[in-house]
């Protein structure tokens, strides 16, 4: 708890009641007539032009994927189409008065409000902000292919060219908005405020709040807009999203002129089904998705529900909440109803819903109706109404066969290129700040406690004497790490670090003790118990264009962010085409002593997801120069420390740590003892094992091992390790992770692949067993210990002469554990 707030227990046990307010329910009641002093006519017939655009877009892809046919134009897209026909009003409601600066996520089924988001973009815009940013996107890629389009003036050819880049996207062409890397679920086009939409059902839901948590304490301007399905409302990253966004600190504990709730508005997309699932009455019990804001803070979220079949009730509501956001007012919840005639996808047979419901809402089409009051109103007439159409048909049809057409719009070329992919995967940058402002501390940095108390600590281990320096004394692990993110956070004024227990208590060990002293509320603070949306709020703040340390207290939690570091942290700078830079730090801490569920080394688990960078130091100076490249690169890493060590101090790096700066190339291997008879890598703190094996093989056996510390996972370069095993010809590799698919087994299978001839035996593993971690007691029979590695070197590779195993790391043994699993 905060120091700053006291709970009183007089106050706090006094009996008493909550009361809710009520939730507005379609209220929005205005005739298109009295809507004629907010919206000119050319407006209104805007809304509807846009709306219809949609629908044919739509449309055309439905032909495309059931008949391979659209007005003629031929063609096979295998990939997916969630299409959208029938929620336009919503999409274009919601887009009207957002501007670039207001920015946009969404899921699967997101073209429409892309297209939507788009046009009020080209709309609001002027000539010459438009012409930079399609001369500027891709060096004029997509503009050179649709400006010889004839097109009526340049507000034409940007809807040409927002239509191209969508769909040449849609059908992963190289001119897509993300060279054909995103595709239909994923693509977007941040020039006009459209951020990542989602494949993931729910994943939006705490990246947005990432997004709106950078526009806060950047000052940024905008608001954020997450746009999620009504049965997204199930998902864990949802809930959780909508807790950070909710929390009270924004209000009671920020700095005044951080004060106030965050600009983020949870748009439910409610069409009133997931794939087949009824949300209303069947998979959820909300009865009326806007009752959920009730419970999640005393604003009841503004939460409403409004009629998305109508564009003006949605553009009503959006300048009523869009208010309220920039009044730090935030969340917002919106339950826009609307339905879709479409099925989930093109081969969706409807089997689960009626005929006569699908047809009621057809019967009340938002696009009909909306056409019919615009004639009704005197507003237009229904031959200018069908020009509109026959224009977007004329337009879609343009833009099917530029897209198509493998010659202007070919896909990236990976016979000639095979690499392409591959070289957007990391951005490899260099960065010292993401901001020029003044990186907003409390203290000058010298007089923070912190620091002054670790001036004064011995930086080697060995005193001037050759004695030990006490725990106390030693400049630890912990330090280490804490120096280079001090550094970092008075260099760049975008820093900030969160997790649970991170300000007061410093983070649950230690590591940012003294930061508090040094940094505002806004910079480093607690978060709700959520591992999900701490990972997924750092995604969104980072692609936004933040640095950003969040923290995992031990890694068994990071289960719960899985999907965020899976499927979104290592993706979207590929998936962007290269455009979004993923600057995040995710600090993870390996945990023993407290049995199955808090001491597991889930190194691997990462390192075999394509697109993190994984590091796992076992110093402080590598702890400290391993830190600060990560907080100096622009691309996610997972930053492993093991508890065990946290109070290490150096022993390798002659000199203690240095106190400036410097950094440790993240990929670099490091020999942390030099020997001749075998080599021994190790992942994280089992160095330390590893050494003691190592004084024993020396002493009794005369046999002198070359220790090698991995220091990072992945990128990882090999040649230091081929090196050492030319000169060994042997090679073990240890670490905490439990052996079975480890990433150690990776590292050995490369290995014997990349120095067969050198070899005199095959690389050998020994990691943890296949088990739960047991209790502390009984840990020596579960992590590799010191007798573990002599015993497997025996046994495996080169027998000791008179040693005795305790320890069974025959072949048969092997077989044994394969066969029944552990
Ligand atoms: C995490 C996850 N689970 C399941 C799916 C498969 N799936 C795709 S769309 C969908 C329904 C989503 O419903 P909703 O959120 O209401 O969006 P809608 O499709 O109605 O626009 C499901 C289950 C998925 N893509 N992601
Ligand atoms: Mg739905």
């Amino acid at each position: 708890m905060p120091k700053s707030q006291f709970l009183d227990p007089d106050l706090l046990r006094k009996p008493g009641k909550i009361a809710f307010g009520t939730i507005p329910v379609n209220q929005y009641n205005k005739t298109m007539a009295e809507e004629r002093i907010n919206f000119t006519d050319d407006d209104l017939i805007r809304i509807y032009r846009d709306m219809v655009i949609i629908r044919e877009f739509e449309s055309m892809l439905n032909d495309i994927k059931i008949k391979n046919e659209y007005k003629g134009i031929t063609y096979n897209h295998p990939g997916p189409a969630h299409l959208s026909v029938g929620q336009e009003a919503a999409a274009v409601g919601m887009a009207y008065l957002l501007t670039v600066d207001d920015f946009i996520f969404g899921s699967h089924r997101s073209h429409g409000e892309i297209l939507a988001k788009g046009l009020s973009a080209i709309h609001q815009l002027s000539v010459k902000a438009l012409m930079d940013i399609m001369k500027n996107y891709f060096n004029g890629a997509l503009l050179s292919v649709v400006e010889k389009v004839p097109h009526s003036d340049e507000k034409d050819l940007a809807v040409m060219f927002l239509l191209y880049g969508t769909l040449a996207e849609i059908f992963a062409r190289e001119n897509g908005f993300n060279k054909g890397l995103g595709g239909s679920m994923h693509a977007f086009f941040t020039p006009f405020g459209v951020y990542p939409n989602n494949a993931i059902v729910g994943g939006s839901g705490d990246i947005s709040v990432g997004a709106a948590l950078y526009k806060k304490i950047n000052k940024k301007p905008g608001i954020v807009v997450c746009n999620i399905g009504d049965a997204s409302l199930a998902c864990g990253p949802v809930w959780e999203g909508i807790s950070f966004a909710a929390m009270d600190q924004y209000t009671s504990l920020w700095e005044e002129e951080y004060k106030g709730g965050l600009p983020v508005l949870f748009n439910i997309i409610n069409n009133q089904y997931g794939m087949g699932g009824q949300t209303c009455g069947e998979t959820m019990g909300f009865g009326i998705a806007a009752r959920i804001g009730a419970g999640v803070n005393a604003d009841m979220m503004h939460a409403e529900r409004i009629d998305g079949y109508n564009p003006l009730a949605v553009i009503d509501a959006f300048r009523r909440q869009k208010e309220l956001l920039l009044d730090n007012k935030g969340p917002v919840l919106l339950d826009t109803l609307t339905y879709r005639f479409s099925g989930h996808s093109p081969s969706d047979a409807s089997s689960y819903r009626s005929k006569e419901e699908l047809e009621a809402w057809q019967k009340a089409d938002s696009i009909v109706a909306f056409g019919k009051e615009l004639i009704k109103t005197g507003i237009t007439a229904q031959d200018i109404l069908e020009h509109i159409q026959i224009i977007a048909i004329e337009r879609i049809k343009t833009i099917l066969s530029l897209v198509i057409n493998d010659d202007i719009s070919p896909r990236i070329n990976l016979t000639s290129y095979p690499d392409a992919i591959g070289d957007m995967m990391f951005s490899n940058g260099s960065v010292d700040k993401l901001d020029d402002r003044k990186p907003e501390v409390l203290l000058p940095l010298d007089e923070n406690p912190r620091v002054k108390s670790i001036r004064n600590k011995e930086r080697y281990y060995l005193d001037k004497h050759g004695k030990p320096v006490s725990k106390a004394k030693i400049f630890q692990l912990r330090d280490g790490i804490f120096e280079a993110i001090t550094d970092r956070f008075y260099k760049d004024p975008t820093l900030v670090a969160y997790g649970e227990e991170n300000r007061d208590w410093g983070g649950a060990f230690a590591v940012y003790r003294g930061l508090t002293e040094s940094l505002p509320h806004h910079r480093l603070f607690n978060t709700p118990i959520a591992e999900g949306a701490i990972a997924g709020t750092a995604v969104g703040y980072g692609m936004c264009g933040g640095r950003v340390i969040a923290e995992i207290m031990y890694c068994d939690f990071l289960g719960r962010s899985g999907d965020e570091v899976f499927n979104q942290l290592p993706k979207w700078q590929a998936m962007s085409g290269n455009l979004i830079r993923m600057p995040v730090v995710i600090r993870v801490s390996v945990g023993s002593k407290y049995g199955a569920q808090h001491s597991q080394d889930w190194s691997s688990l990462v390192a075999h997801i394509p697109g993190i960078k994984i590091v796992f130091p076992a110093t402080p100076y590598d702890a400290k120069g391993l830190m600060n490249s990560a907080l100096q690169g622009t691309d996610p890493v997972i930053y492993f420390e093991s508890q065990r060590i946290y109070d290490v101090g150096e022993q390798f790096h002659e000199g203690g740590i240095p106190e400036g700066y410097y950094e440790i190339p993240i990929g670099e291997p490091d020999i942390k003892r030099q020997g001749s008879d075998i080599t021994i890598l190790t992942i994280g703190s089992t160095l330390y094992v590893v050494l003691k094996a190592a004084d024993v093989l020396r002493e009794k056996y005369g046999l002198s091992a070359e220790i090698i510390d991995a220091r990072s996972l992945v990128p990882f370069n090999y040649e230091l390790v081929l090196e050492s095993v030319k000169k060994t010809g042997r090679i073990l590799l240890a670490s905490d992770a439990c052996s079975r698919g480890s990433y150690l087994r990776d590292m050995a299978s490369n290995i014997a692949e990349l120095a067969f001839d050198e070899l005199d035996a095959p690389p050998v593993v020994v990691g943890s067993r296949n088990w739960i971690t047991p209790a502390y007691e009984m840990e020596n029979h579960f992590f590799p210990q010191a007798d573990w590695i002599i015993d497997a070197i025996h046994e495996r590779i080169i027998p000791l002469k008179g040693h005795q195993v305790n320890n069974n790391f025959s072949i048969d043994e092997q077989l044994k554990r394969n066969r029944l699993g552990i």
